[in-house]
């Protein structure tokens, strides 16, 4: 079985930005810039045949390249938050991105956990811990700090180690997105 998922590579001259940012969050386990990605879909574990299906599939779409706009911090889950991150501005071809990357999982019959799709960089993980006074002024600080804004040319499928000193991601395979819209 592969842990696996579906991302959008960061740029360098956005993880350049980024990196100050992280730099400044008093707690947390920052993510290394060689993580840094947008998650389109996470599938979990799944068998060699369904990851070959998986492949076949994202190997069949034709999506035309994206414009992605980050911006702000931001907690995510909800009451208890788990990460800090970049947030995405909401943008109707990621969306369809997304879904068209999810049909792609679907159809080759991996059950993908339903959840909104809320696009996002995570820059630090809080596991259980609270998030401090402090590091809600970082977060309150940079609301609407603008990140940037890059074209995504293609997605990666990735493979998703979890180790103690934290997870590592294995590049399997990248999709390339149209240049321009048809
Ligand atoms: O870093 P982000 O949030 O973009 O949170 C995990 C990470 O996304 C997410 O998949 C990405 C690569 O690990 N992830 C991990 N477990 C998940 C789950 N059970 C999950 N997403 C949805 N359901």
């Amino acid at each position: 079985m592969t842990r696996a998922f579906v991302g959008i590579d960061i740029p360098e001259h956005i993880i350049t930005v980024l990196q100050p940012v992280q730099d400044r969050l008093p707690m947390g386990r920052i993510v290394p810039p060689e993580n840094l990605h947008l998650t389109l879909c996470f599938l979990g574990d799944v068998s060699d045949p369904a990851l070959e299906a998986v492949h076949e599939r994202l190997s069949a779409l034709h999506q035309p390249g994206v414009d992605i706009t980050l911006s702000g911090l931001d907690w995510i889950g909800g009451a208890h938050p788990r990460a800090i991150v970049a947030g995405v501005v909401p943008h109707d071809g990621l969306t369809a991105l997304h879904r068209a990357v999810l049909g792609a999982c679907h159809g080759a019959g991996v059950v993908v956990e339903r959840r909104r799709f809320v696009p996002h960089v995570t820059l630090a993980r809080l596991g259980k811990a609270r998030a401090s006074a402090a590091l809600n002024d970082v977060v309150l600080s940079h609301r609407l700090t603008p990140f940037g804004a890059f074209r995504a040319h293609g997605f990666t499928l990735y493979q998703s180690d979890l180790r103690p000193e934290g997870a590592v991601y294995t590049p399997l395979a990248s999709y390339p997105l149209r240049s321009e819209a048809r």
